[in-house]
């Protein structure tokens, strides 16, 4: 019963009160300038003054600022690019190794000032890190009485270790911007959160001059007290600049930091709040269905809606929410997930970090691939790439002391390559066409199918060389599970193919560690990995027992999504224009996922969030599709 004096109006901020915002951890967001584009001046430090930008298919993927500086945008036609300005260096940059590379060494440079090892990676260019424990570690340490001339240690066990700092103010930029007669008047310093986030934005400042110091890369960074909060606000001073949100975090009547910041984004841009979600909450907002023929995503208005027009829209809160976002495929609680996310809460944790992949997947589009002999082919290429990846990612080198057999005192270091994981199965997607209509065209289908099997335990051997190993993979393994995966003859026509090794389980995680050794893991294979369901045949059956023989219909974003495929959203020139921030990252596209919401770690992220163009194979996130159908259309 609400009391006699509520009015309808009131329902959203009372029941937005009730949250309670979480205070304790202090968390920072790195997200790198440019990335494609900075790996590559890394590597050439001259092309630093020039305009440049990085070409994936016809698409400008990411261009350094020089670039932006003269017009240019991401996701801009490579034409229009070099119409705007015709002296821009352009980079090919399809092939992601080098990529890849930079994000692993930035990521471990991150993580080697971490204490708690709460480092997680998102894709290949963001990266949080909870610095709740440095913080509180540092809070403690500090003299009330010239917090002026303060050091901050960024090691437990040296002292010496760390750089001088002034507490009593915050390092970089602030929202609210705090005027320099604010910044003057006295505060309240003794305000706990208001501390630590001083204390946390001198460390952002400190990490990032390491990384232009060290490593030559500059970020963009956002301080705060969850994930979502510490990610957006870093969005508001681009590039090469960081943002602390200030407190109040909380208030009676909705007048806190966190309300005013998050309210003034278009809901679209909320992390965690995918495409499909966010036009219901528009179209609930605006009372109409998001009209996406007429080529505008926001219906006929063009209205832009805030997280401010739906919080406080009437009758709205979780339950409002549950029964608007709600429906099959939508997990229980989906409303007061998504109600927490429009105040600003975030309860996931930052993850820990890891020294390897959660799976490694391998995959590529083709025109038309109809005959098994073309796809055994094809299967083959894949498999050597698994396993490259798989060498490059799951091994590592390993000084062992042996006793030399002729010579009892002679101890020799000797280097072994040992696996650090093992992924126990070996999944293969393929994505077919729909067959054409009768007035020859196509519809457009994202949907993947896939069936699993155990990996073989071969494939880890180290005495075998790849080729071997794939050949075998590919007969042993994959074409039975093609076979079960299309089992009419012919009559398929594919237009991608995807073979993953996933279900990693951390050989360090065995007992004693001794799974690491993978001439003892094979010899233990019996015992200790008969928990995995993986066993090597050696034979033909290979797939005689399947750990997952449901065939599956995957929505191409992520078989953990929870939301079917969207159609494409018409991509207007004018959204691609505006900056940076305004273009939804390859994250923001990701959609309410019910455990791992941000999906990160994964070091395939980025394939499994992108599309694939059915006409000429050109990955690219949903985003990117409206600008390269047009470009299809024009050429
Ligand atoms: P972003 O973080 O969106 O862009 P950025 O780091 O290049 O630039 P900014 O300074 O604005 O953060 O994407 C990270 C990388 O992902 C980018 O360098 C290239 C790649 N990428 C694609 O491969 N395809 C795409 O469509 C986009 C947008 C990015
Ligand atoms: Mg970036």
């Amino acid at each position: 019963m609400l009391p006699c004096n509520t009015t309808p109006m009131d329902i959203p901020r009372r029941r937005g009160q009730r949250l309670k915002r979480q205070l304790d951890s202090i968390i920072i967001h790195f997200d790198y300038d440019a990335f494609y584009a900075s790996v590559i001046e890394a590597e050439t430090p001259s092309l630093r003054a020039r305009p440049l930008a990085v070409q994936q298919k016809q698409i400008v993927v990411t261009c350094n600022y020089e670039a932006r500086r003269r017009g240019l945008y991401k996701l801009q036609l490579i034409t229009e690019a070099k119409k705007t300005c015709p002296d821009v260096v352009i980079v090919l940059g399809e092939d992601l190794t080098r990529f890849r590379n930079a994000s692993k060494e930035l990521y471990a440079f991150l993580r080697s000032f971490s204490w708690n090892s709460r480092c997680e990676r998102l894709g290949f260019d963001e990266v949080w890190m909870d610095v709740t424990d440095i913080v509180d570690y540092n809070v403690r340490l500090l003299n009330q009485n010239d917090l002026a001339n303060t050091f901050f240690c960024l090691s437990k066990t040296d002292p010496t270790e760390g750089f001088a700092f002034d507490a009593s103010g915050v390092a970089g930029h602030t929202y609210p911007e705090v005027t320099s007669t604010e910044a003057d008047a006295p505060r309240d310093l003794w305000d706990p959160l208001r501390l630590r986030l001083h204390l946390g934005s001198h460390l952002a400042q400190h990490l990032r001059q390491k990384l232009v110091s060290k490593k030559g890369y500059t970020c963009t960074v956002g301080v705060s007290t969850n994930k979502l909060l510490c990610k957006l606000v870093g969005n508001v001073h681009k590039p090469s600049d960081q943002t602390t949100l200030l407190p109040p975090y909380t208030s009676e009547d909705g007048c806190d930091n966190v309300t005013s910041f998050i309210d003034e984004h278009e809901v679209g841009k909320i992390p965690g709040i995918g495409f499909k979600l966010a036009q219901k909450l528009r179209a609930h907002v605006l009372q109409q269905p998001a009209d996406f023929d007429s080529g505008l995503v926001y219906g006929g208005t063009n209205e832009k809606v805030l997280v401010r027009d739906i919080r406080t829209f009437s009758d709205m809160g979780p339950e409002t929410l549950e029964r608007i976002l709600g429906g099959p495929g939508t997990p229980h609680g989906i409303g007061a997930k998504v109600w927490g996310l429009l105040n600003g809460c975030d309860d996931t944790e930052v993850g820990q970090a890891r020294d390897v992949p959660t799976q490694i997947s391998i995959e590529d589009s083709y025109v038309r691939l109809v005959a098994l002999e073309e796809v055994t082919k094809e299967l083959l290429v894949l498999s050597r790439s698994l396993l490259r990846r798989m060498h490059a990612d799951l091994l590592d080198d390993d000084e062992d002391l042996q006793v030399s057999p002729n010579d009892g005192a002679n101890i020799a270091a000797i280097s072994e390559k040992r696996w650090l994981a093992f992924p126990k199965t070996i999944r293969l997607s393929t994505r077919p066409r729909p067959p054409q209509n009768p007035d020859g065209s196509r519809n457009r289908s994202f949907a993947r199918i896939s069936r699993s099997a155990p990996m073989p335990n071969f494939v880890f051997s180290l005495k075998d060389g790849i080729e071997v190993l794939a050949e075998r993979l590919v007969k042993e393994t994959l074409v039975p599970l093609f076979r079960k995966l299309h089992p009419e003859k012919s009559g398929w026509n594919l237009s991608l193919v995807n073979v993953a090794a996933t279900g990693m389980v951390d050989a360090a995680s065995e007992k004693g560690g001794v799974g690491r050794d993978i001439g003892k893991m094979l010899k233990r294979q019996g015992d200790v990995l008969k928990q995995w369901k993986v066993y090597d045949t050696g034979g033909q059956d290979q797939t005689k027992e399947e750990v997952d023989v449901s065939m599956q219909v995957q929505d191409v974003w992520d078989e953990k999504n929870l939301e079917p495929s969207p159609p494409p959203p018409p991509i207007r020139p004018s959204e691609s224009r505006i900056g940076s921030e305004d273009i939804p990252t390859p994250s923001q596209e990701l959609s309410f996922l019910p455990e791992d919401r941000w999906e990160s770690e994964d070091e395939d992220m980025l394939d499994d969030d992108s599309y694939r163009c059915e006409e000429c194979g050109g990955v690219m996130p949903i985003f990117a599709m409206g600008a390269h159908a047009r470009w299809h259309a024009q050429n």
